[in-house]
């Protein structure tokens, strides 16, 4: 058994091979200027700003023997996958399906929908194409995460209170104890961000905990499989 410590509220305790990492959405039209984010007239450099934190808990998580899995949250060519709620939002400016500034907006293949180069999934690593905000609606995520016998979950990822938000909400109604890298999820609203952290580790872990990079490293450090 592992533990951090310094986790807020309090001590986070986890078995590493029962510990999956989740890396939730750090695709091109979120982050890089001149993206869809971009393009609804957000300022991307908090998101930009957390990649070197999402990099090093990867790296710390592969090195352990954690299950990493990444996800994107994209659509079908057709949009069969898209609620027309969905399609409704982000206008007039620029909407879902439409062609943007890196290919059509949130659509598997675009170029905008791939996951940053300097993030992407090594080899064998399972990739989660999701339609809706959270990661476990319409995917295969509960089905992977049983086969690994995962009980607990590290998040990172963007946005904070939008898709790593609403992931870790379904986690935690799932029965997964999750925790929340706070300085490897950004959102282009860092007050959103600073009030998402505070509502998780609110009433004695109510979603869940939150700690640093720098600390979950140390509590990973030699827990490497043989
Ligand atoms: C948003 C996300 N913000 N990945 N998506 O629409 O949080």
């Amino acid at each position: 058994m592992a533990g951090i410590p310094a986790a807020r509220p309090f001590t986070y305790r986890f078995d590493p091979a029962a510990t999956a990492l989740i890396v939730i959405d750090m695709q091109r039209d979120f982050i890089e200027p001149g993206g869809f984010g971009a393009a609804l007239g957000n300022d991307v450099t908090p998101l930009r700003a957390i990649v070197p934190a999402v990099a090093r808990l990867i790296d710390a998580s592969r090195t352990a023997g954690l299950a990493v899995i990444h996800t994107r949250e994209c659509h079908r060519p057709d949009l069969s996958d898209c609620p027309p709620a969905k399609l409704r939002r982000g206008g007039p400016s620029l909407r879902i399906g439409d062609a943007g500034p890196m290919g059509r907006i949130l659509i598997a293949g675009e170029p905008g929908a791939e996951i940053l180069p300097e993030l992407a999934p090594a080899p064998g690593e399972p990739v989660i194409d999701k339609p809706g905000k959270g990661a476990f609606h319409a995917t295969p995520l509960a089905g992977l995460l049983a086969q690994l016998g995962t009980r607990n979950l590290l998040l990172a990822g963007v946005t904070t209170e939008v898709c790593v938000q609403t992931t870790m909400r379904e986690a935690n109604d799932r029965g997964f104890e999750c925790l929340l890298a706070e300085d490897a999820t950004g959102s282009y609203f860092p007050e959103f961000k600073a009030a998402t952290l505070a509502m998780i580790r609110a009433q004695g872990a109510i979603v869940g905990w939150t700690a640093t990079t720098a600390e979950i490293e140390e509590a990973l450090d030699g827990q490497g499989r043989a």
